[in-house]
């Protein structure tokens, strides 16, 4: 599509309907995980969001008309234990990404599976994408299968190599380096 680069570190996964669920797991408050296939995740309600997507490598596309099931709901479907601080948003292949509750549970925060009125594409993301607009790209997995609830934060795929744990695009946090403190620096 012109003016939307494709970004992302590896294959672009084949979609097999029959063998795709989503996975909600870690702590759960039922202390069992949650699974929806392609078709019950179709039935969730699904709203717009119009957002720009900002990559920590310096490439911005605008405009992106997303289309998806707010993050808000799978929370209320598949509430968290009490204790439950961020989420690991996990994507085929081990691409993971690690986010604080609060962003997960942002309003502009969807598992989306259309931009543009149409279907993603198998290289932006289809079926289902995480976009999250307010952090960088790196927390916007493609292919998204799982979301895990965690009681303490960890690093994702980026995060372990050295990009910030928050991912914050107005605070311009991109590295750890880059960091007030809050979060490890990276290794080497
Ligand atoms: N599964 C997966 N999702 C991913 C990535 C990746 O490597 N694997 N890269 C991320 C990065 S760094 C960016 S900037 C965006 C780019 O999204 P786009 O290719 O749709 O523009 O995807 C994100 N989602
Ligand atoms: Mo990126």
């Amino acid at each position: 599509m012109a003016g939307w680069p494709v970004s992302h570190y590896g294959p672009v996964p084949r979609f097999r309907p029959e063998r795709w669920d989503l996975k909600v797991f870690g702590a759960t408050r039922q202390a069992r995980p949650h699974s929806w296939s392609w078709d019950e995740v179709t039935a969730l309600p699904r709203v717009g969001v119009v957002a720009d997507l900002h990559c920590a490598q310096g490439t911005t596309s605008t405009g992106h008309e997303w289309f998806g099931i707010p993050a808000e709901t799978i929370l209320r479907l598949a509430p968290p234990a009490p204790g439950v601080t961020h989420v690991m948003a996990w994507a085929e292949y081990g691409y993971s990404a690690n986010l604080r509750l609060s962003d997960f549970t942002a309003p502009t925060t969807l598992l989306a599976t259309h931009r543009g009125g149409e279907p993603l594409t198998a290289e932006h993301g289809s079926p289902l994408r995480l976009v999250v607009p307010h952090l960088y790209g790196y927390k916007s997995p493609k292919w998204l299968r799982g979301i895990e609830y965690l009681t303490a934060d960890r690093p994702g795929f980026w995060e372990e190599r050295g990009y910030h744990l928050i991912g914050d695009v107005w605070a311009g946090r991109r590295y750890a380096y880059e960091d007030d403190g809050t979060a490890p620096l990276p290794r080497s």
